[in-house]
């Protein structure tokens, strides 16, 4: 869908289309949540390394933000009423190091993603426990994913378990197989160099689920 709307169109960055649809895009399997062993950590270049229990974490408190979501597989999705825990209740309880600059994202299952610290510290991201009113569905990365509006969504990772503050910047799961380090929608940092054959797959499927097969 090309939209015919110009503050429409605006909002779509270069190389996108719009869809209404949300397709799932995971690489490997939705994992299992379990409140009684879940939890939420934030390690490395902190003054106060901690975590949150299940139960902690939904007593913090919480935001909606509103947003449009840009996959490097070329589809956007506008509108997008994310609610959850503003980053920025995290930064604050751990107290950053200034040594920290990065920030490696981990994720179940096995799934990281790196970010620069000044992009995670924004007011618009956030951890997202729910989606237009309803608890984030677990193909959708629930209990709780990462939002970073402003990066192609790989950067926004599903079923995320913790922060870990660093003065490097080593790359992720995608970021080691090929996609860019810093993911910007408006600038197309797509791929760091040539398609690898897991970028392949991911772009194979995401055209098969766009289709509605
Ligand atoms: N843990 C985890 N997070 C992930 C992924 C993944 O495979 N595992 N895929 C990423 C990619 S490539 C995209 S485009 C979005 C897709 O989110 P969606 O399935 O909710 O559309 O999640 C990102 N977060
Ligand atoms: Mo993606």
């Amino acid at each position: 869908m090309k939209p015919t709307d110009p503050t429409l169109a605006a909002r779509v960055p270069p190389g996108q289309t719009l869809t209404s649809k949300w397709p799932v895009l995971t690489y490997g399997m939705t994992p299992r949540f379990d409140p009684a062993t879940w939890s939420f950590r934030c390690f490395g270049l902190v003054e106060a390394e901690r975590s949150w229990t299940w139960p902690e974490f939904l007593a913090l408190p919480t935001t909606v933000v509103t947003c449009d979501i840009h996959c490097v597989t070329r589809w956007s999705r506008l509108d997008n009423r994310f609610e959850g825990v503003p980053v920025r209740e995290i930064l604050q309880r751990v107290r950053v190091r200034p040594e920290a600059k990065f920030v490696l994202i981990h994720a179940d299952p096995d799934y990281t993603t790196n970010l620069p610290l000044a992009d995670l510290d924004g007011d618009d991201v956030l951890l997202a426990v729910k989606h237009d009113g309803r608890p984030l569905e677990p193909d959708h990365g629930g209990p709780c994913r990462l939002v970073v509006p402003k990066l192609y969504f790989w950067k926004s990772a599903k079923w995320v378990r913790g922060f870990e503050f660093l003065d490097v910047n080593p790359p992720g799961f995608w970021e080691q197989n090929g996609y860019h380090m810093h993911a910007d929608p408006w600038a197309e940092e797509r791929y760091a160099d040539q398609e690898t054959h897991a970028m392949q797959k991911m772009r194979a499927e995401a055209a098969r689920k766009l289709r509605g097969a």
